[in-house]
């Protein structure tokens, strides 16, 4: 018996287990896998900076760099993976073409799960032209069957201040025209195996505020990404919060569906935290979307605690007593409302720690500003029994 009463939980509710949690968590973790990123490019052109911008993360925070042979390092966590090419010395015995071939190979002896998806090849964009053997890499790529986005990197934008839109200086759109179909010196075509071109800036000229292009950035990554490897690239990335909310919600549909099912017979009161563990897996599964890590950060104790805040007895008891006609049980309409505005409530506070507004161990505390009012769950059941009329 919880002895707390402090954040909503009342005296005497029972903790509501967490392994259906935990268990929902590592089971879609799993499911959902690894997305793994080349980026290859000459030093300092600003990788490492698209790499947090995109993916919100310090490179070298991404698990630790495992030199794989000289020159590829392979960082990764749970949900992302990175393979850092370096030091393509021009000079050195072998040309930079046979180099990458040679990593490329080790690469490909290595496990499934740290397979590359999607290559950035990233040039710097007051460059203007690629070199000889940034041709040769690119050809690398597309014979190992890599899709590459050619990434031009810090774009000076200029935003016109009559209509407010962005244009890149007058030779980085040159350079782009030109890689859209390259030609050599003669002009010949060059046919080079490159699925994208992306214009892009990791911060402000200033070196502060937000990138511009990276929008694009990791829409053509999706497109380009394998379909077995989009969740996997939806989850990792940080940038475009939509994407985790189109997966989170047919996981909130599937769990309300399910307290619905659970209370088809309806559940005397006392039994209300049957509903528990359906919402508690439910969160577990949309914690794993927005890539959040709990087991690290929070006890047990503490997430079986919060459980019983936001799920079973305690909640279900002051929304059925509350609205009128519901009687003394949950029927399954209630179980699919509080359900479903736990889901959405809970989706709101993942895209709150997500982006860094709210800190993982805060959630006990601030979970009341996000559980579903009573309002909202009324809200739910009217709308149901229109939709039945
Ligand atoms: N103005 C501007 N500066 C940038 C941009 N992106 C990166 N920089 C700066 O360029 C420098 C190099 O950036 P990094 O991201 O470390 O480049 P890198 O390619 O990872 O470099 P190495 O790992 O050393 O090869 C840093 O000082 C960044 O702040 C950008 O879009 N615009
Ligand atoms: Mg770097």
């Amino acid at each position: 018996m919880s002895t707390d009463s402090t954040d909503g939980v009342a005296k005497g509710v029972p903790e509501v287990d967490s392994a259906p949690f935990l268990q929902a968590n590592a089971a879609a973790k799993s499911r959902y896998g690894r997305f793994n990123l080349a980026i290859i490019g000459g030093t300092g052109v600003g990788k490492s900076s698209l790499v947090n911008a995109v993916f919100g993360r310090e490179q070298a925070r991404v698990g630790k760099g495992l030199p794989v042979t000289s020159g590829i390092h392979y960082y990764h966590d749970e949900s992302l993976g990175i393979w850092d090419f370096e030091g393509f010395e021009i000079g050195s015995s072998r040309s930079p073409g046979e180099t990458l071939r040679a990593h490329l190979d080790t690469i490909s002896r290595r496990p499934p799960e740290e397979q590359i998806s999607v290559v950035w090849y990233c040039v710097l964009s007051t460059a203007d032209r690629l070199t000889q053997p940034d041709v040769d890499m690119i050809r690398a790529l597309g014979a190992a069957g890599l899709p590459v986005v050619l990434v031009l990197t810090k774009v000076a934008w200029t935003k016109n201040p009559l209509t407010g839109s962005y244009r890149p200086p007058h030779d980085v759109a040159l350079f782009r025209d030109w890689l859209e179909a390259p030609t050599d010196a003669n002009g010949a075509p060059l046919h080079l195996p490159l699925h994208r071109v992306v214009l892009t800036a990791a911060q402000g000229a200033n070196g502060k505020g937000t990138g511009h292009g990276l929008g694009e950035l990791v829409a053509e990554t999706l497109a380009l990404s394998p379909d077995s490897e989009k969740d996997a690239f939806r989850i990792a990335q940080r940038l475009n919060l939509p994407w985790k909310r189109e997966m989170a919600r047919p996981v909130i549909a599937a769990a309300a569906a399910s307290a619905a099912a659970t209370a088809a017979i309806p559940l005397p009161i006392a039994d209300a935290a049957a509903l528990a563990p359906i919402q508690m897996s439910m969160m577990g599964r949309i914690a794993a979307i927005y890539d959040l890590e709990f087991t690290s950060v929070l006890p047990a104790s503490a997430l079986a605690q919060f459980g019983a805040q936001v799920a079973g007895q305690a909640l279900a008891r002051s929304f059925v007593k509350l609205i009128p006609g519901v009687g003394s049980a949950v029927n399954a309409t209630v179980a699919f409302s509080l359900t479903s505005a736990t889901g959405e409530g809970w989706l709101r506070l993942c895209e709150q720690i997500h982006t860094g507004r709210v800190n993982v161990t805060e959630i006990p505390g601030v979970w009341a500003e996000f559980s579903p009012s009573l309002v909202s769950v009324v809200k739910h059941l009217v709308e149901q029994r229109a939709r039945k009329r």
